[in-house]
């Protein structure tokens, strides 16, 4: 399918141009979270979209005569699609896009119910071109909300690891799992580089290549180990799963290796495998051995596998009181695993005297696909027409869901201390220190953010492991 930015639309967007008020020059629009599970957005991905689908020359004269066709089709009638318009538009600012979009620097924590984001047409012409852009440009709701996820998770992880050990291991302690578990590529890359605003651990390549060439990532913004899957273990035979296991460590014997071990029984595996069999060749290999069970009801799993692997390979008391296993050996849960569940099982391990520092987890779908706009209830709303000259608060408040009640007016992002506000811009007048900043401006991309930057803006404060 050849990518036409013409048709990537709504159809009742098509029609739209025909509905605006006589005298219409400019709709100003913009993106808010309107509440949903979490309070704080981690502000991500719009760069990707803008460089990817709507900055320079972003569609052809063949483009307006294609959706021209389609929409006859389509609809069964002529004259729905604009196409003066485009062709104008098209004559007018050689395929690029007369908008102005402002956003908050990307990596950003914004609290719920403010702007995000803001649209606006800058050529009086071509009003219906702000919200023509919603269904792409709402996108963003996606890469927010899997960073939001990934860095709610972090604090929560982060304050076990502050009870229980050394919050400094934070960095690898969420391995994005989700490549196979997720609708489209498109969606892995844009997914899996929201969790990279947050951890250093994934396997969904996708998101690493996105960050290298939409973010200007010039190093490695994402890490893995070698780790097994079940077949590379089954294919040994049921008789023969320790010489899978010993194949493992012969093949890798440097380095953190990571191995399923649940295929016949987890229980047996690291008792008797890991724990006995081979456990001189694990004392003795230069890396960590991460040991995944990767069935049964996680908590009660990743406790008795971290009771067994205590008994088998020994632990310390670290200084806050809680068991260390010895560091040749730790867990990582790969099964089941989502924002309670890992609460779940941190606590149980922490119940059970254990640090949080033995255990990660992989996550897959939960991360990367169990999330929908409502999630954080994504809305692109218009706030302001300018009509004949003059400008206008637009606004809807429906008596059947108050909740659906808008911003009025042009809208700034300030900053008081410490909490963030959306203000109505009182007309003709600027906002000083204003958060919103022009990132796209008529076909060009006016300011660009670093992964560094965007990591930094996120990052959660970390503090130093205790000295026992
Ligand atoms: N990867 C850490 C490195 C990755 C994986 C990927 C689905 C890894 C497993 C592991 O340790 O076990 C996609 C399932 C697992």
């Amino acid at each position: 399918m050849r990518q036409n930015l013409v048709l990537m639309t709504d159809s009742y967007k098509f029609t739209h141009w025909r509905q605006y008020p006589p005298g219409t020059q400019k709709v100003y629009s913009y993106i808010e979270s309107r509440g949903g599970m979490f309070e704080d957005l981690v502000f991500f991905g719009l760069q990707y979209y803008l460089k990817r689908y709507v900055a320079g020359s972003v569609f052809t004269v063949e483009d307006v005569e294609e959706a021209d066709q389609f929409c006859r089709q389509h609809f069964g009638f002529e004259g729905y699609f604009n196409r003066e318009g485009w062709l104008e538009l098209h004559r007018s600012w050689e395929g690029k896009l007369p908008l102005e979009i402002k956003a908050v620097p990307e990596g950003t924590v914004v609290p719920v119910s403010n702007v995000m984001m803001t649209v606006e047409n800058t050529d009086p012409r071509f009003p219906w071109l702000t919200n023509y852009l919603e269904t792409l440009l709402l996108k963003v709701w996606y890469p927010i909300t899997v960073a939001t996820l990934s860095r709610e998770i972090k604090k929560v992880f982060l304050s076990h690891l502050e009870r229980t050990g050394d919050p400094t291991l934070i960095g690898f302690k969420l391995h994005d799992f989700g490549y196979r578990g997720v609708s489209s590529e498109e969606t892995a890359a844009v997914g899996a580089a929201a969790h990279l605003v947050n951890f250093q651990g994934t396997d969904t390549v996708a998101g690493i290549r996105l960050l290298q060439e939409y973010y200007g990532v010039k190093g490695m913004p994402g890490f893995s180990v070698p780790a097994a899957e079940h077949s590379t273990i089954t294919a040994w035979g049921r008789e023969h799963e320790r010489d899978a296991y010993a194949n493992m460590l012969q093949q890798f014997p440097q380095g953190t290796l990571a191995c399923v071990s649940d295929s016949y029984d987890v229980f047996n595996a690291c008792e008797h495998i890991w724990g006995e069999e081979l456990r001189s060749q694990v004392l003795s290999r230069d890396g960590v051995l991460v040991i995944r069970p990767d069935s049964g009801d996680p908590k009660t799993i990743v406790v008795s596998v971290l009771e067994i692997l205590g008994r088998k390979f020994g632990f310390e008391t670290n200084a806050k009181g809680y068991k260390v296993l010895n560091p040749k050996v730790r867990i990582i849960q790969g099964d089941g695993v989502n924002y309670w569940t890992i609460q779940d099982v941190l606590t149980a391990a922490t119940r059970a005297g254990w640090a949080a520092d033995n255990i990660a987890f992989g996550m897959g779908g939960a991360l990367l696909q169990q999330l929908n706009r409502d999630t954080q209830k994504f809305a692109f709303k218009c706030s302001e027409v300018t009509i004949s000259g003059e400008d206008r608060e637009v606004y809807k408040e429906p008596v059947t869901d108050r909740g659906k009640g808008q911003k009025r007016g042009r809208l700034a992002l300030v900053r008081r201390d410490h909490h963030f506000k959306t203000i109505t811009i009182e007309a003709g007048k600027s906002v000083p220190g204003g958060l919103l900043q022009t990132v796209f401006l008529n076909g060009e991309i006016r300011r660009e953010q670093t992964l560094e930057d965007i990591r930094r803006r996120a990052e959660l404060p970390v503090s130093e492991p205790a000295n026992r």
